[in-house]
């Protein structure tokens, strides 16, 4: 009897733990497909890489910082400010071209197009 009951609470176990999974995957949130990772500042020097990504609208975008840069965006403005290390993101919710720079180093710039 006791046995028997083991054995059903570890199956039950195994079903949460397939439900818990099948909400990452079916729920919308596929993360590694929809993370779109810019490096600012490579071993190649003060770059963004890559200079262009094209994202689905609503798609997050983060820059990873190997500083020190910032991503200051034209137009309507957005800013990251300057870091040597560490992250930030954005959201892009419009479409369009999005195009932005490092404000500390010339000729450092990006876009990102929103499709
Ligand atoms: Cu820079």
């Amino acid at each position: 009897m006791k046995g028997r009951l083991k054995k059903r609470n570890r199956a039950l176990a195994l079903v949460a733990a397939t439900a818990a999974l099948s909400v990452v995957a079916v729920g919308g949130v596929p993360i590694a497909s929809s993370a779109t990772i810019v490096q600012a500042g490579t071993e190649a020097g003060d770059v963004y890489s890559p200079r262009a990504v094209t994202v689905a609208k609503g798609s997050r975008v983060t820059w990873q910082f190997n500083g020190p840069h910032n991503v200051v965006g034209k137009g309507k403005g957005w800013t990251a400010k300057i870091r040597t290390s560490g992250t930030w993101s954005r959201t892009f919710r419009v479409k369009g071209k999005f195009y932005y720079r490092c404000t500390i180093h010339p000729g450092m710039k990006g876009s990102v197009t929103v499709r």
